[in-house]
């Protein structure tokens, strides 16, 4: 028999398995500034300018690049107009922030490589020794103060020349070049890192190209599907992917190999069959990526997707094999809302916030950016993974985009940041509510950390870190750290493992 409270046993007294990987996550690109310290090359992130219109930041072109701005970009010299140059300057505090991660008790940090302080233009004949200490001396410290490194090879984040002179991932070359660097790192590392995940939000290829990957925005070409180059970089990402796990096992038989998707469940705006129908094609168009890194084949969604789109992807022999192959240990995905869906053009595009046309959802309520807030969508979708793949899952992004305010003077400075606190509290109840439900999750690594530039604004008043950073949107500020009452917080669910929440 039904009782109106199920299936959700609220004040359950579910607890967090032992050895859980809590922690912050940040990526190369967003957090360490010295863009040009270090023999780095400029990466594709270096070119993205802060525009503010107004009073507004101009959202629509900061995760695009054109030619004539990449060329603006590389006359202008310095980081001014730049945030991910300059970004929080983890390049030159790292030790210092280190020590403020050991304090927080986090069991993980998750962060990504700069390729391009590895290989400054990608297709370098040796890599650049002193890009490869920077991160050893990194993960051995990480190390000594308990903390387990989980590394994204490639997140948001490609050598320039590799864009303006391949064309990012739509070119096949670029596969060879990141197998390279993702041996080079595998064998340097051996032992230092353990968990790997290939390529961040490998979804926003498709949503995103130039970001996600490398393609610079051009006129569109008649008769060509402007998503054609889109899905022939995801192609090669995939190849690229099943090559690097591939590698891991070779190189590094204990490290564990992940795939990382932004997970956004969306559900039909009624009940009619036409919107569930909908909403359940673009829940599968969201997860044939993890189909091809956890099954290994392309979903028959995404096959017909192409026959009705006319969209040609290139195979070379052998590719549907790697993939078959060379499947992931575990999933890992970033979590931040839930989208609806309809069959009624009309009621799209009202809002959305900064990145999707998407419906209202009348239940929730939104962030500042117009990102729907909803924490039993995490329930939804740990179990929907689950269910769909039987892997071990691993939430490596999740967190609030807020403007806080940083009150006080010297050491007195604080941010009273409850409204984070409600968010990580609300989004782990139901974390722990999939974990009761039989879920197996890995970790928990929060969004930020330290409050870093913003992907999809170029922002740093955007600001998702549990620690304070002391500059504004154009870089000037202190630099200094503050920490937030989130912090205290999030220490001490992290040393009861998770038992105050
Ligand atoms: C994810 C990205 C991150 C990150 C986060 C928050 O999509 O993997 O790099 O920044 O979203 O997004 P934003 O910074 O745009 O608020």
């Amino acid at each position: 028999q039904r009782t109106a409270t199920d299936p959700s046993p609220h004040g359950a007294s579910g607890t967090f398995p032992e050895g859980f990987l809590w922690g912050t996550a940040f990526a190369a690109n967003q957090v360490e500034g010295g863009f040009d310290q270090g023999g780095k090359g400029l990466s594709q992130a270096d070119v993205i300018p802060f525009r503010k219109t107004g009073d507004y930041v101009d959202i629509t072109s900061l995760m695009k690049a054109t030619d004539a701005q990449i060329a603006e970009a590389i006359a202008t010299p310095g980081a001014a107009g730049y945030p991910k140059r300059s970004a929080s300057d983890f390049y030159n505090r790292w030790e210092g922030d280190v020590e403020l991660f050991a304090e927080l008790g986090m069991k993980a940090l998750r962060m990504s490589i700069a390729w391009s302080r590895i290989f400054p233009n990608g297709d370098d004949a040796a890599p650049n020794e002193e890009g490869l200490l920077f991160y050893e001396r990194l993960f051995t410290r990480l190390r000594e103060r308990g903390i387990e490194p989980v590394v994204t090879m490639s997140h948001y984040e490609m050598p320039l020349h590799l864009v303006t002179e391949y064309g990012g991932w739509s070119n096949r070359a670029v596969v060879g070049f990141f197998e390279t660097y993702a041996k080079t790192i595998l064998t340097r590392y051996r032992g230092l890192v353990r968990y790997w995940l290939t390529f961040n939000e490998i979804n926003t290829t498709l949503i995103e190209p130039y970001t996600g990957g490398g393609i610079i925005e051009r006129e569109p070409q008649d008769g060509v599907d402007p998503r054609q180059a889109g899905y022939q970089a995801l192609h090669h990402q995939f190849v690229a992917s099943a090559l690097a796990t591939k590698a891991a096992r070779e190189i590094a038989p204990d490290a564990q190999v992940g795939c990382m998707l932004a997970r956004m469940a969306h559900y039909p705006a009624t009940s009619a069959p036409a919107d569930i129908v909908r909403a359940q094609w673009d829940n599968n168009m969201n997860l044939f990526h993890t189909d091809v890194q956890v099954r290994g084949r392309y979903s028959g969604t995404v096959r017909r997707f192409w026959r009705d789109t006319g969209i040609h992807v290139a195979m070379e022999p052998g590719d549907e094999a790697l993939l078959a192959a060379n499947t992931v240990d575990f999933i890992s995905f970033s979590y931040y809302m839930s989208l609806v869906s309809s069959v009624s053009p009309e009621l799209y595009g009202a809002t959305g916030g900064n990145l999707f046309s998407t419906i209202k959802n009348p239940h929730l309520q939104t962030t500042e950016w117009g990102w729907h807030l909803d924490p039993e969508g995490l329930r939804y979708v740990l179990n929907d993974l689950w269910d769909r793949y039987q892997v071990p899952l691993f939430i490596v992004e999740n967190g609030l985009g807020a403007t806080d305010v940083l009150e006080g003077t010297g050491a007195d400075r604080a941010v009273h940041d409850e409204y984070r606190i409600d968010y990580f509290r609300q989004h782990l109840q139901q974390v722990r509510e999939a974990i009761e439900d039989g879920v197996d999750l890995l970790g928990y690594t929060s969004w930020g950390g330290l409050d870093i530039v913003s992907a999809s604004t170029s922002q740093m008043t955007k600001r998702y870190g549990v620690i304070y950073v002391d500059l504004d949107d154009e870089g000037a500020g202190s630099g200094d750290r503050i920490r937030k009452d989130s912090f205290h917080w999030y220490r001490e669910l992290i040393a009861s493992n998770g038992a105050t929440l």
